[in-house]
């Protein structure tokens, strides 16, 4: 435990409805019982029990400072385990500074960036994992990667690696205790065990490295590649997600050459989106490459946003397109409906319901700006649904897990080598071991010193 208290605006320092100090450490009662009266301009903190609110002032001098809520948390049931106090004041910034201050003043040091989390840490109340979601939390732009932080913060990842753990340990201890009571514990066949064990293992790691792959995205937002003909509207649609001009949009067909990304907020849903070369057959060379990737990018795609130019008929190139995308989730937009239709749109919904199984379909035109409103929704209500949702497993979020884990795969794979080499025994606990700690990094058991400093420094301040 540190003997030190430490406090900090815990909140983002803007001009909010309310702001909250938090104090945390063996002091954290004392010091805030100088500071605090109740409605009678009494002293009274030392008399509450813990995990309760209290209305009072916050005083200096006799002179009320501001009208406060107090949150009371005696540790070991507090988020750093130790006695924590919160104020929650009434905002601004210059009063929480002003309160803060009053604090630091009584006993109180300011804490570092990250230090509540990290004496939560040190004290065993979470992990490393935790911690550093915690961290992400704190920085995460949008929901996906907040789901992904908050299961993190329940300890999915930890579970998943502490059972691998607990089996490399498991087959650790027999090598030792066999090899040191080799007349009783049978090694014969072993070798041909421990081989199963170890794919299945690596199995693990692998989902667990991929999951990886998973988060950045997440991070990133929904891949979306938007596909379709020349000319449908790709480019002008893009250039309305992104509200400015990002592609160039002309009238002739193939403008669109080279891949073009931007990233997109649908209100709390972050969008990667693709917009690609309108796909055709064609003798340009410059052109098939740009076919060449669109395709690649589809194939990709999170979701696909397939644009039609409904004033045109449904022709050979969309036959080729809609085979393209029929297995992914499809939002298709019947653009330029300002234009007279080709044919009933009803007629094209049809084929294209068809075509592509489950895709939404949904009329819009670039030149009035309408039917995007219908998009965003279509988006959130499949992403909510868990349509578009690439998540299902652990999520690794972290470069410094993905390291760990590639680690502990490679000495699972030294193993695997010592077997087929028909090395001794303990060559293969050597590499166990190495695989047993490279693990632990990633939950914070072996880990220096350095690189926990390393970490906490990168939080924000008063979390
Ligand atoms: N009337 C009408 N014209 C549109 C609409 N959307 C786009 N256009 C026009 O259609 C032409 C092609 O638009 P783009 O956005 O460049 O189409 P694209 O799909 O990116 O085309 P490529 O890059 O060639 O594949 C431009 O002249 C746009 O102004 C619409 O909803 N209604
Ligand atoms: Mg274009």
């Amino acid at each position: 435990m540190q003997n030190d208290t430490i406090a900090a605006v815990s909140t983002a320092l803007s001009e909010g409805g309310i702001g909250i100090i938090r104090i945390s450490g063996p002091d954290a009662v004392k010091i805030t019982d100088r500071i605090f009266v109740d409605a009678k301009g009494k002293h009274p903190l030392t008399t509450y029990h813990s995990h309760t609110i209290h209305y009072g002032f916050i005083e200096n001098n006799k002179q009320i400072v501001d009208e406060v809520m107090l949150s009371l948390m005696k540790g070991p049931k507090s988020y750093t385990k130790e006695d924590t106090v919160e104020i929650n004041c009434h905002g601004g910034v210059f009063l929480l500074q002003k309160v803060l201050k009053l604090v630091l003043e009584n006993g109180a040091r300011l804490a570092e960036p990250g230090e509540f989390t990290k004496r939560a840490f040190l004290n065993g109340r979470i992990d490393l994992t935790q911690a550093e979601a915690v961290m992400d939390l704190i920085r995460s732009g949008n929901d996906f990667a907040l789901s992904a932080s908050l299961r993190q913060l329940q300890g999915s990842v930890k579970e998943e690696i502490c059972d691998l753990r607990a089996k490399i340990l498991y087959e650790i201890a027999f090598i030792e205790s066999a090899l040191d009571d080799p007349e009783h514990i049978q090694m014969d066949k072993y070798p041909e065990r421990l081989s199963g064990v170890i794919r299945q293992l690596k199995g693990q790691i692998k989902k667990l490295t991929d999951s990886f792959e998973n988060g950045r995205v997440r991070r990133e937002g929904i891949r979306t590649v938007i596909v379709g003909k020349p000319n449908a509207g790709k480019s002008s649609f893009l250039n309305l997600l992104a509200g400015e001009e990002r592609a160039i949009v002309t009238d002739i067909p193939g403008t669109t050459r080279d891949a073009l990304e931007e990233s997109v907020r649908l209100w709390e849903i972050c969008l990667n989106v693709v917009d690609t070369a309108g796909i055709r057959e064609s003798e340009n060379p410059v052109e098939k490459i740009g076919v060449e990737r669109a395709k690649r990018y589809a194939d990709q795609a999170d979701l696909i946003v397939y644009m039609v130019d409904s004033s045109l008929p449904l022709d050979e190139n969309d036959e080729q397109i809609m085979e393209l995308v029929k297995e992914k989730k499809v939002i298709v937009l019947l653009n330029k409906n300002d234009l007279p239709p080709f044919c009933d749109p009803a007629e094209t919904e049809r084929i294209l319901r068809e075509k592509i199984p489950g895709c939404r379909v949904i009329r819009t035109s670039m030149s009035e700006k309408s039917g995007m409103e219908a998009f965003a929704d279509a988006v959130r209500e499949m992403f909510f649904s868990g349509e578009i949702d690439v998540e299902n497993d652990v999520i690794l979020t972290n470069a410094r897990q993905e390291e760990g884990l590639r680690k502990a795969f490679e000495s699972l794979e030294m193993v695997e080598k010592s077997i087929r080499d028909q090395m001794p025994e303990d060559f293969y606990s050597i590499d166990l071991m190495n695989a047993y700690s490279s693990l632990g990094t990633i939950i914070g058991e072996e880990v220096g010193d350095d690189l926990v400093e390393e970490i906490f420094s990168r939080f924000c301040m008063g979390k």
